[in-house]
């Protein structure tokens, strides 16, 4: 595999001004295809556009992450955050924010492009990569396919058996998918709190599955055998994982730098695309320094656009594209469709012959799974609290069928978008966790925990979602294949396509969606 590595605008042709003038910002750089992002669905249209041997350029606003820090790694630790934590704060945000009602999880840092975002609407936020590899750097690696029968649900229009049989395994390959070892598992120290948590469900009669992950559990056995550097068992996750876990750098962006065809370039942020008589698009990205501060404001020029911002990214920027009049036809569903699947967080307290563990892998391996429950349908993932201490609590973070949906709506005044989920929308979410989690209290005589979302005994985390999807959702804004409605050879490849809710954590099937995206493109639309 290629070493991944950043590019100047090699192979790209620079047109509108002399070379002397070649920095101004009205030069145009083209490129045959660009892509906006570098997150799952970003990362499979670089991959198969530069297998197709088509020209590509990714614009990232995050950074790279492959130097490491004075510390000698490349990302901070969970328990001692630095400026690389987050996204140019001066205060982290973690999603566990306190403990024993006590502020002693979050750390005041310096402003940094760090690799966690937490973008705030009025009534929820939404964690977020940023770096390349998006939400691959930060997430849980939990690696899940849905269940066939809502997966249909949710994509009445898209051929199951094609997606089961050929985009799914395709998607799990390429992401390097691999399960834990049940022996291990039963025998180590560090998924204690899961068997624990699986006890718990059983005795309220609940079904629980092992997940799949892209972290390698070759390589975990081996942190916890003393034999290679730890990092899933060292607490990292958040805000980076400095070993074992296969992240979009290391697989999909790695094949497509490999193709020769493809260059990204970070910390440039896209903030407008228009379209120019001759029917390419044109972008606006401006390009930040580690202070954030814009040095370079660039144009680009493309036959073919992918969008793969996410759900926020791609949803603002067509939202405002189609606002202030520069994408004027986008379809009025684009910015429609927003849910958080229905992500709640909680924690339980555990009698104190119910030890969690102090030592606690931060990779998920299992879940509650009651989605069959059609009375209350939720998928409750088991998550981990590694604080090196035995503290007896429990931790979820439950996927539940919430058929809220929002919109992102254009404030002009701000030039940015708005949200328009509401807390009794997320209250829906937190009625049926409610419902699953009573139950297993019942079961087991044990009560929440009220001290670990803030000071006023919040039990359910309702405010935050680390799953968001929709925005232009596949068959309503776009075609069926991800093609924007009104403009043609501009694509969504991302977590925007999926309509709010896809029952278990979101990153294989937004892969596989965008495999079978780039697949059909490939063949219909770049033919010469
Ligand atoms: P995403 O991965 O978010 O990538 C978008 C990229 O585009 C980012 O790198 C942005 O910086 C970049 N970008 C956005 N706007 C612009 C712009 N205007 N110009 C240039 N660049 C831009 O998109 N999912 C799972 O399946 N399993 C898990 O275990 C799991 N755990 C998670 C834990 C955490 C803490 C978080 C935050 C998420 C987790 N997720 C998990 C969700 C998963 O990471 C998410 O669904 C995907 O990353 C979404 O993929 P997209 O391709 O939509």
């Amino acid at each position: 595999m290629a070493a991944l590595q950043t590019a100047a605008t090699l192979g790209f042709t620079r047109v509108g001004l002399d070379s002397a003038r070649a920095a101004e910002p009205d030069a145009v750089d083209n490129a045959p295809a660009i892509v906006v992002g570098s997150g799952y669905g970003a990362a499979v249209a670089a991959l198969r556009l530069g297998q197709a041997g088509i020209r590509t350029l990714v614009l990232e606003m995050g950074r790279l992450w492959n130097t490491p820090g004075s510390d000698g790694k490349v990302f901070c630790s969970t328990s001692a955050p630095d400026q690389r934590s987050m996204w140019f704060r001066t205060r982290t945000e973690a999603p566990l924010a306190s403990f024993l009602w006590l502020d002693v999880v979050n750390r005041d840092i310096s402003r940094y492009p760090g690799v966690l975002d937490r973008v705030h609407f009025a009534d929820m936020s939404v964690f977020v990569g940023r770096g390349v590899g998006g939400g691959s750097l930060v997430n849980g690696g939990m690696a899940v396919t849905p269940l066939r029968s809502y997966f249909a649900e949710q994509f009445p229009t898209v051929d199951a058996a094609e997606m089961y049989g050929t985009y799914f395994p395709r998607a799990r390959a390429m992401l390097g998918v691999n399960n834990v070892d049940p022996a291990w598992f039963e025998a180590t120290d560090w998924y204690r709190f899961t068997r624990v948590s699986r006890k718990h469900a059983q005795n309220a009669g609940l079904r629980t599955t092992f997940v799949p992950s892209v972290y390698d559990f070759g390589y975990m056995q081996r942190e916890a055998a003393g034999t290679a550097a730890k990092s899933a068992l060292a607490g990292e996750v958040i805000y980076g994982n400095n070993q074992g876990k296969r992240s979009l750098d290391k697989t999909y962006l790695s094949s497509a730098l490999g193709t020769g065809n493809v260059t990204i370039h970070t910390l440039e942020k896209v903030r407008a695309i228009s379209r120019a008589a001759d029917g390419t698009y044109v972008l606006t990205a401006d390009r930040i320094d580690v202070t954030g501060n814009v040095v370079e404001t660039k144009q680009y020029g493309c036959t073919y656009l992918f969008l793969g911002g996410g759900s926020l990214g791609t949803s603002e920027l067509l939202v405002r594209a189609r606002e202030t009049g520069t994408l004027p036809a986008l379809d009025a569903r684009v910015g429609a469709g927003w849910g958080t699947n229905g992500n709640v967080m909680l924690g339980r307290a555990n009698h104190l012959w119910d030890t969690v563990g102090a030592n606690q892998s931060t990779m998920p391996v299992m879940g509650i799974d009651d989605w069959a429950n059609t009375a209350n349908p939720v998928f409750a993932e088991i998550a981990p609290l590694p604080t090196g201490l035995e503290h007896w609590v429990s931790l979820y973070l439950a996927i539940t069928k919430n058929p809220q949906r929002a919109a992102f709506t254009y404030d002009r005044a701000a030039g940015t978008v708005k949200l328009g989920w509401s807390a009794a929308q997320s209250a829906v979410s937190v009625g049926m966790a409610k419902k699953l989690f009573d139950r297993i209290n019942a079961a087991n005589a044990t009560m929440y925990r009220y001290d670990l979302f803030g000071g006023s005994n919040k039990v359910f985390a309702d405010d935050f979602t680390y799953h968001p999807l929709g925005g232009c959702v596949l068959g309503q804004a776009t075609d069926d294949h991800g093609r924007v409605k009104g403009y043609p050879r501009l694509y969504v490849t991302d977590g925007s396509l999926v309509p709010g809710s896809i029952g278990v954590n979101p990153f294989v099937t937004i892969t596989a969606l965008a495999e079978r995206t780039m697949a059909r493109v490939l063949a219909e639309d770049t033919a010469p």
